[in-house]
């Protein structure tokens, strides 16, 4: 996940009210005798100090950790005591950095390619003569073919100590779009409200208060590693956990029921339980008619809503706005009333009259649409049984239920914002959104309704990148002609490696900022090392809001090796072309600039008090991490639930309509060369690329392919053997293993690793990159259907 959720109207008000009650001096004084208390047990020896940090944002749990260093070199990591145990947690990666940060895989001095790009030929040089390289390219660049001609990009990990600021001030192009993690929002948020309506409104703490939760695309358990104990929580309160995925995941495996559905086909099996759900009539009639637009009428023709447009001022932006009022049947003076009308009694269904023209509910179209939805449809489309599809969507009608869509399975398919319509659809109709135990959207940031708002490095007006499309995009033209990376972003941010690399052959310049060896780095004309959040130059690395707290990368050691913070490279390049006094003189500065905050959630946090409550302070307001009532207000047009999406009618999915995946769906003809349909997913044991190198952790968890025992057997292949898989995309090597979790007729691989550990080939090199053209009028763009991928897989050298 890129972009974080911010915090909403709503929940601020939440907040607000929970201020009161508690009072925020009463939680500032407590948390400082929590601290005292953790300073006193764990006071270091001698040759020990003690140093705070917080560890990644991308595993999306930002552990806080306490860090011994011994005789100058990180010694041990525990979690940083927290009066509040949910948040005092590690995990086996952040443990074992005490080895990683020495690694072998990390990138030590900046190197210049000497041999042919892909060659892996450098030599060491040093910073000045880094500097200068690249602000003789930038500016060659940008003098020959404009400024954004320049393209810098952060990966999301390489972004999460200080915002950067480089592609500001250089007015280069840098991405607005990831082209990933949004696909089921793009799909959902219009439903509730712009932007926050694809986060869940409650927390995953909350959980406890429904009867079911359906995971759809969800590996909790792995990918919200610290945030699982929500999940068995709830499971012990007597809350069911509905797993959805195609293999048996390690959270089907801890879930109460799982759902082995074909890959590709969740929509599939929302329409069939939303078909079912009308036929038996297990919608909330009275929430329906209450919350959400569908009593309104619409012309059967055009699809269009029957409705009044009148000018306005928003009171809050003063930026004019258009209010739309909707029409429904009033069933007490058989008339179309306005949606607001109080006291009226509107017809869900029926067809009637207005100024002699006919018009319909919205509800009345949802029948019709949803009539190729049978039950046996869905039933072979899914390739679940029909009781299967009864027996979930029974369940969830009754309710309070929940639906945890995360961001992975169905998202890497072409069709991944019809899954996010339907659950939107489906959680309206039944009244399953809105109320306590209820809920929809995305919970892996589990604390949605406490975020604060941080200040910023104020840079000169009108200082801004470019910022129009995503990598993806920029693959495919000739605009940009030289590049800048902090991670690995070409392996990871678009799909078809083969075409990624001509696209980088025909760049003038590019470099690479990161801390480890990453698939990228033999590519690149300049690698320069970057320090890991252990390290800082100055007191103070970066500070950011996650987990209800306001987080500080402070020192723990100084920066390893030649490497600097991703700050201090910024600043290197703009210094080196004349830009420097734009940046902050030190991390103490930026940091300071940060804290400068008008956010009540956060007043009185100094980098001072950040210092004395070792690099962490809890939000005042945050300690419930329960929001009291989420009530019925959204920002949608109408201020109710809005499933029905006039703006997509020209697409045919006014209401969710199926559409099958691009490739990997079963009748297509490449099936016969290809078989295989290619699961991507994350593990526990690395964050994306990260931990690759991690000699502990190769050592539990070597990069693998794996197939159901039945498929390896129908291709000759046996556990343990070399493989090659491939399409006519291209191929990579790697090792088979065979795992009964795996769905026949697919074949599972966590994404991703290192050139070097797959023999210097990549798995990106068989993704498909064909993207579904619909995503370009939606908010979040297109999405990389990474998983719509056909591979077949061989012995290598076969
Ligand atoms: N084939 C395939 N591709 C995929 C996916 C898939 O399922 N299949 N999933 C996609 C998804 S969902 C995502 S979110 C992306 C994630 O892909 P990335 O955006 O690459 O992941 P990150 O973890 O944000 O970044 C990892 C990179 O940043 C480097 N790094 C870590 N910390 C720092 C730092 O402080 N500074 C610098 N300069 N570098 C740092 C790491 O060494 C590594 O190279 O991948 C996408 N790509
Ligand atoms: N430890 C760790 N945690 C992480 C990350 C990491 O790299 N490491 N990365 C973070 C990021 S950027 C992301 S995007 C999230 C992703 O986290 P999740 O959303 O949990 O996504 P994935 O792990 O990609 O896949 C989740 C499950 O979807 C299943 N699946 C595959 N195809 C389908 C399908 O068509 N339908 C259904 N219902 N299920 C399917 C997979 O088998 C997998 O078990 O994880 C985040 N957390
Ligand atoms: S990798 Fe592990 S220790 Fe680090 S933030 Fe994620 S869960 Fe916490
Ligand atoms: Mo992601």
């Amino acid at each position: 996940m890129e972009q974080k959720p911010r915090g909403t109207a709503l929940s601020r008000r939440g907040f607000l009210k929970a201020a009161a009650a508690v009072g925020a001096a009463g939680f500032a004084g407590a948390s400082l005798t929590g601290i005292a208390a953790s300073a006193a047990q764990a006071e270091p020896t001698a040759n020990e100090t003690l140093g705070f940090t917080y560890h990644n944002e991308h595993c999306l749990c930002n552990c806080m950790l306490q860090c011994t260093v011994r005789d100058g070199r990180l010694a041990m990591i525990q979690p940083r005591e927290n009066e509040d145990k949910r948040f005092q947690n590690v995990c086996l990666k952040g443990i074992s950095e005490v080895q990683n940060i020495y690694g072998d895989a990390r990138i030590q001095r900046p190197m210049k390619r000497v041999g042919e790009r892909g060659s892996g030929e450098f030599e060491a040089i040093s910073w000045d003569e880094a500097f200068q390289m690249i602000a003789e390219n930038f500016k060659a660049i940008q003098d020959k073919y404009g400024k954004e001609a320049l393209w810098i990009q952060f990966s999301t990990e390489a972004s999460q100590r200080f915002p950067p600021l480089l592609p500001s001030v250089l007015g280069a192009q840098t991405s607005s779009m990831n082209g990933y993690d949004l696909g089921q929002g793009n799909g959902q948020f219009q439903a509730f409200s712009p932007w926050i309506g694809l986060f869940a409104q409650n927390t995953i703490w909350q959980w406890d208060e429904a009867a079911v939760v359906l995971m759809a695309n969800c590996n909790l358990v792995e990918t919200s590693l610290t945030w699982a104990r929500a999940m068995m929580n709830a499971q012990e309160a007597g809350t069911k956990i509905i797993c959805l995925d195609p293999r048996f995941s390690p959270t089907a495996s801890k879930a109460d029921q799982w759902v082995g559905l074909r890959a590709g086909t969740d929509p599939a099996f929302f329409l069939g339980m939303t078909k079912y759900i009308l036929d038996e009539e297990l919608y909330d009639r009275e929430h329906v008619l209450a919350h959400t637009a569908l009593p309104f009428l619409i012309d059967p023709e055009t699809g269009l809503c029957l409705a009044d447009v009148a000018e306005a001022v928003d009171p809050e932006t003063g930026e004019p706005v258009e209010v739309k009022t909707f029409y429904m049947w009033d069933e007490a003076t058989n008339a179309a009333v306005p949606h607001t009308t109080e006291g009226a009694t509107p017809a869900l269904e029926g067809e009637f009259t207005v100024n002699g023209k006919r018009y319909v509910t919205q509800f009345t179209r949802l029948r019709k649409d949803m009539e190729p939805y049978t039950l046996e449809w869905a039933s072979a489309t899914c390739d679940v049984p029909v009781e299967v599809i009864v027996d979930v969507a029974t369940q969830y009608a009754k309710g309070p239920s929940i639906i945890c869509n995360s961001v992975g399975g169905i998202d890497k398919f072409y069709n991944n914002d019809v899954a996010g319509h339907c659950y939107a659809l489906i959680a309206s109709l039944t009244g399953n959104y809105g109320k306590r135990g209820t809920g929809c959207g995305i919970y892996g940031y589990h604390v949605t309704p406490y975020e604060a708002a941080l200040g910023a490095w104020v840079l000169p007006e009108g200082m801004a990148p470019v910022s129009t499309q995503g990598f993806f995009d920029v693959v495919k033209d000739n605009a940009v002609h030289g590049a800048m990376f902090f991670g690995d972003i070409p392996t990871q941010k678009a799909a078809n490696w083969n075409k990624t690399l001509e696209w980088i052959d025909s760049l003038d310049f590019v470099a690479l900022a990161d801390i480890y060896h990453s698939s990228v780095a033999d590519f690149v004309d300049l690698v320069l090392p970057v320090c890991s959040k252990f390290e800082c130059a100055d007191e103070v690395g970066g500070v950011k809001c996650a987990n209800a707290h306001i987080l500080a990368n402070l020192k723990v050691l100084d920066p390893l090796f030649e490497s600097k913070s991703d700050f201090y490279i910024e600043k290197g390049i703009a210094e080196a072309m004349g830009l420097g006094d734009l940046f902050p003189a030190d991390g103490e500065e930026y940091a300071r600039a940060l804290l400068s905050s008008d956010d009540p959630q956060m007043a009185g946090f100094t980098l001072e008090t950040l210092k004395e409550n070792n690099g962490a302070q809890r939000l005042i307001g945050s300690e419930e991490l329960r929001v009291p009532e989420i009530g019925f207000e959204y920002t949608t047009p109408s201020g109710r639930q809005e499933p029905y999406y006039e703006n997509m009618l020209e697409f045919g999915q006014a209401f969710p309509a199926w559409e099958a995946p691009c490739e990997a769906y079963p009748e297509n003809p490449l099936r016969e060369k290809y078989p295989l349909q290619f699961n991507q997913a994350r593990s526990r044991f690395r964050v994306h690329s990260a931990y690759s190198g991690a000699k502990w952790t190769q050592e539990v968890a070597e990069p693998c392919i794996e197939l159901n025992p039945a498929d390896a057997a129908t291709r000759g292949l046996e556990d343990g053997d070399a493989v090659e898989v491939f399409n006519d995309r291209g191929s990579f090597r790697t090792v088979l293993h065979l795992n009964e979790a795996v769905r026949p007729d697919s074949a599972f691989m966590v994404e991703s690793t290192y050139r070097q550990y797959l023999d210097g080939t990549i798995m990106q090199s068989v993704s498909n990159d064909q993207l579904n053209e619909r995503g370009y009028v939606m908010p979040f763009g297109p999405m990389i259907p990474f998983n719509d991928t056909l591979i077949e897989i061989k012995k290598a050298g076969e």
